[in-house]
């Protein structure tokens, strides 16, 4: 629905737009960009980090005693955030690793009980977590779960849940 409402948009952008605007698409690089977008996806290829970028927790600290909801804040520096599915330059999503999963750095994070995407450009949440010892990591993705090269991540902190 929201798809095609766009699409009817732009048509109606791109006819309104006197002839000669049109040369002005660079159709070429366009299709370029969208074949390495294809490409990328299918054999998952990494997206490159900003240099000096870096996720960690900025309001918790390795050893912490916390009580149940856990708010967890998300720092960033040096990249921004963007919604997954959004193929924008220095930008990505967060990912939280409770528990240590083990991850495949080579493929999309999945999404499981252990592993939570924040796609919509959350920077924090209210995790939920049985009493007890935890560990906590973030992961920054690119628009396709994947992680960065180099891998963005935190340190693991673990802490405890009273
Ligand atoms: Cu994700």
């Amino acid at each position: 629905m929201m798809k095609s409402r766009t699409l009817a948009l732009s048509l109606l952008v791109l006819a309104s737009l006197p002839a000669v605007a049109a040369e002005k698409f660079d159709y070429k690089s366009m299709a370029k960009q969208q074949a390495g977008n294809y490409a990328a996806e299918k054999l998952n290829l990494p997206t490159a980090a900003t240099a000096g970028a870096k996720v960690y927790f900025p309001t918790l600290k390795d050893g912490d005693t916390v009580s149940s909801p856990v708010i967890v804040v998300f720092g960033l520096t040096a990249m921004g955030i963007a919604p997954a599915g959004t193929q924008l330059e220095g930008t990505g999503h967060h990912h939280l690793l409770i528990d240590d999963p083990t991850v495949d750095y080579t493929l999309p994070l999945p999404m499981t009980d252990q592993i939570k995407h924040f796609g919509k450009g959350q920077t924090e949440a209210a995790l939920t977590l049985k009493p007890g010892k935890h560990t906590l990591q973030l992961v920054f993705g690119d628009w396709k779960h994947q992680s960065f090269n180099p891998s963005v991540q935190s340190e693991k902190i673990t802490i405890t849940v009273k």
